[in-house]
């Protein structure tokens, strides 16, 4: 009788922890440690953390390995999100060289921030952001004159070896009122703030337009490339401490 009620325990305990882990995946950790944006991904607080996954194909047909793989890791603190990607791409291409026409057709990373998690409609407002980060180092996103602008919101660093590229980023983020004026206030972040976020890549290896655009969540549906416009879409996080 003793063996059942230890049995029973057990159970009870395993199936806590599964749903407790299960929970913990949309939850951001807390970087106590200062991170470098450099590249490097040695920084104690990204050790803390794992990989998640940017396997979700939105567009383009199906490719080997080697063409494109994707994963990434999340952290906050007061003043920002942090993301640091691993990339592996087999060829990285810059053809459109100003950095506001065409910029997903170039290989670019991307990250789509709603910081309320409110989703809807984003194309031609900041209800979110959809930052593209070039491979020269520009970040582009549609301002409310429906025109693409430059925005210095996005602290970046790509290193390249091989076909494996890390991205290293450090986020403002700004209220969906944001104007554009210098002095628009950031926002300062805390525990069990909920924000919506997708992280992206558009892989172009020798094509006039992108080949593919991978992200890391499932998306509904036949067109699949509606991130640009819909925040809905988007997986909501948690701000953990
Ligand atoms: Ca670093
Ligand atoms: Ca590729
Ligand atoms: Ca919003
Ligand atoms: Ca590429």
């Amino acid at each position: 009788m003793k063996d059942w009620y230890r049995i029973c325990f057990l159970l009870i305990i395993g199936i806590y922890f599964s749903c407790n882990e299960n929970h913990n995946g949309n939850q951001i950790a807390f970087s106590k440690n200062e991170i470098q944006i450099d590249g490097n991904p040695s920084d104690v607080s990204w050790q803390k953390v794992e990989w998640r996954q940017m396997n979700h194909k939105w567009l383009g047909p199906d490719i080997p390995k080697e063409d494109f793989q994707g994963k990434f890791k999340l952290l906050w603190d007061e003043d920002h999100l942090y993301v640091l990607a691993e990339i592996v791409d087999d060829t990285l291409i810059d053809i459109n060289e100003d950095g506001l026409e065409f910029y997903w057709n170039d290989d670019c990373f991307e990250v789509f921030v709603d910081e309320d998690a409110s989703g809807g409609e984003h194309t031609f407002n900041y209800n979110a952001f959809a930052y593209h980060l070039s491979l020269d180092n520009k970040v582009v996103d549609i301002g409310r004159d429906s025109i693409p602008h430059y925005y210095d919101h996005v602290k970046y660093v790509r290193k390249t070896e091989g076909n494996t590229s890390i991205w290293e980023l450090s986020i403002d983020i700004y209220d969906d009122e944001y104007d554009m004026t210098p002095s628009y206030p950031k926002m300062k972040l805390s525990e069990h703030k909920e924000m919506g976020i997708a992280i992206a890549y558009c892989d172009n290896d020798h094509s006039e337009e992108r080949e593919h655009f991978f992200g890391s969540m499932h998306i509904d549906g036949e067109d699949k490339n509606r991130t640009w416009k819909d925040a809905s879409l988007f997986e909501k996080f948690v701000l953990a401490k």
